[in-house]
């Protein structure tokens, strides 16, 4: 046996768990054993319900593109931020949420303390290099009991972890591709957000980061 196969072998089972807040953790490759089979699901989600870059309330265009699964997909036109049942682009209902999807968003929030976890929506946010998501608050949801999954795919990214109001001071969590970070309970409303992402190439996913944000909207 070689001294990396030693290492390998008294590994832990279960991927580094690091706490960035009360209730909030950064499950380190967490997502990566899923990842082709989430990319190949995205594949098709993005055939059906195309990515699109949206307005804000304010009337400008979101430097990310969207697209959802699930029940419920978020959107925003100058009429505000809201779900919506049907998709706006093709009035059709939203693809659903893969199996392969919700069991991961499942085990990720058991990882982080939330039993019970049932998402109804899975927004998805492509970046492309220098593209990023501005510090906000997820307030869009009927009950904030449910905790908020974010999975990691493709380049990196630098996720800023706030406080409970835009002015505090944000922690710089790097994430790569299958990290997840889970934040709920008293976290469930610190504002957060994404740096603008670096130029980069990922063997699968080129040169984009996906993020697929899990949440209990209805
Ligand atoms: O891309 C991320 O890591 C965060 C995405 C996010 O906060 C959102 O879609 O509301
Ligand atoms: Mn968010």
């Amino acid at each position: 046996m070689t001294t990396a196969d030693l290492f390998e072998s008294m590994a832990s089972p279960l991927p580094p768990v690091e706490a960035i807040g009360p209730a909030s953790y950064l499950l380190r490759g967490f997502a990566l054993s899923h990842a082709d089979g989430l990319i190949g699901a995205l594949h098709d989600i993005a055939a059906a319900a195309p990515f699109r870059r949206m307005r804000t309330p304010g009337g400008a265009t979101m430097s990310v593109a969207l697209t959802n699964c699930g029940m419920l997909g978020w959107v925003s036109d100058r009429h505000g931020y809201r779900y919506e049942r049907i998709d706006p682009r093709t009035g059709r209902a939203w693809p659903p949420l893969p199996d392969a999807f919700s069991q991961l968003a499942r085990e990720a929030a058991v990882q982080a303390g939330f039993d019970a976890f049932a998402p109804d929506a899975c927004l998805i946010n492509r970046y492309l290099p220098g593209t990023k998501m501005s510090l906000h608050q997820d307030r869009d949801e009927r009950d904030f009991s449910a905790p908020i999954v974010s999975v990691s795919l493709g380049i990196p990214a630098v996720f800023q972890f706030g406080g409970m109001a835009r002015g505090d001071k944000a922690l710089r969590v790097p994430v790569f591709h299958g990290d997840v970070v889970v934040w709920g309970g008293v976290d469930r409303l610190r504002f957060h957000g994404v740096l603008p992402l670096k130029t980069a190439r990922h063997a699968t996913l080129g040169e984009q980061r996906i993020n697929l944000t899990f949440r209990k909207a209805g």
